[in-house]
């Protein structure tokens, strides 16, 4: 009875050690080979044994039998099993080797470009008057957006109706070009997934009569023309809108110590070690090849 039990569940293990082998090798992204075309296997019942001790042998005999008589082929038949997993390795590799010669050249690169998507914001005047910089700011910022660019200027007329152009025909634009231009502004672009989309759910609808609460809108303001903010509509008016107020310059290459901490795919294994704080302060050149070495870039933000 006990050997029989002992030969089922080395039986069983046979079978389980095949069918997880065939879910790393589909995990791992390599094609299946024919050698898994054997129905026997790939309709193993992995909890066979579980309850029904004197079931399981039954179901699972071939398997192991197949298994006995392919053991003297074993070992070329795993080679030709794992092969495929190599080339995805390399392809994996060449990517990374690809992303770390990219990041070489810009600090700011990411894994998945989509976090990489940028808007352009811009705190209106009667939000500077009100001191409200600092809070509009922190919503961004906490959400987990970076600032890769950021100015506090005056506006002239020129530029702001250039940046507005496409309500010249309408009757408040005079009245919009002159309360824009009555102090300064913060203009400033943040990057980040879905940036543009989810900057303007943050500002809430134009008239804040009409913003939700907890929007910027929907929280700080009241009347139309003084809506606080400006935000990108869609990602072709977020690069116009980028080019229009930053030079490319201006516009800051930098890595966040939050990347990892936000987005998934950012993965912290991957991460090269940082710059240790004692080479910085030997007195050595502020000139580092290190991407993460984040102090060139902090330089380059213009407030
Ligand atoms: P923004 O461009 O400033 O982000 O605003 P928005 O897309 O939500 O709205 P838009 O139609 O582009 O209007 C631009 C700004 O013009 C002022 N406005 N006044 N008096 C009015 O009826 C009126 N309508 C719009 C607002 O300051 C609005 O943000
Ligand atoms: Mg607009």
């Amino acid at each position: 009875m006990s050997a029989l039990a002992m030969e089922s569940f080395w039986l069983n293990k046979s079978a389980c050690d095949d069918a997880e082998r065939a879910y790393y090798e589909k995990l791992s992204g390599c094609k299946q080979t024919e050698e898994k075309s054997s129905p026997a296997s790939d309709e193993v019942d992995l909890f066979a044994s579980d309850d029904e001790a004197t079931e399981a042998p039954v179901s699972v005999k071939p398997a192991p039998k197949a298994k006995a008589e392919k053991k003297p082929e074993a070992a070329p038949k795993k080679v030709a099993a794992e092969a495929p997993t190599w080339p995805n390795k390399a392809e994996c590799n060449d990517a990374e080797t690809k992303f770390q010669e990219e990041l070489s050249k810009n600090p700011g690169a990411l894994r998945n470009k989509a976090y990489e998507e940028r808007t352009f914001i811009m705190l209106k005047p009667d939000a500077v008057q009100r001191g409200l910089v600092g809070e509009i700011m922190d919503r961004f910022e906490s959400r987990g957006f970076k600032l890769v660019a950021c100015k506090f200027m005056a506006a002239s007329k020129e530029l702001l109706m250039t940046h507005y152009s496409d309500l010249s025909k309408k009757g408040f634009f005079p009245e919009l070009i002159r309360y824009m231009a009555s102090g300064p502004v913060v203009p400033m672009v943040w990057e980040g997934l879905n940036a543009v989309k989810q900057g303007r759910m943050m500002l809430g609808a134009t008239n804040p009569k009409d913003s939700d609460p907890g929007t910027i809108r929907g929280d700080l303001c009241i009347d139309v023309g003084r809506n606080v903010i400006h935000g990108s509509d869609s990602l072709e008016s977020a690069a116009k809108e980028i080019a229009l107020w930053f030079k490319p310059e201006e516009i800051s290459q930098w890595r966040s110590a939050q990347v990892e901490w936000c987005y998934e795919e950012e993965e912290l294994a991957t991460a090269p070690a940082p710059v240790a704080s004692h080479q910085v302060r030997a007195g050595q050149s502020s000139v580092c090849s290190d991407p993460w070495d984040t102090s060139h870039s902090a330089r380059q933000v213009l407030i």
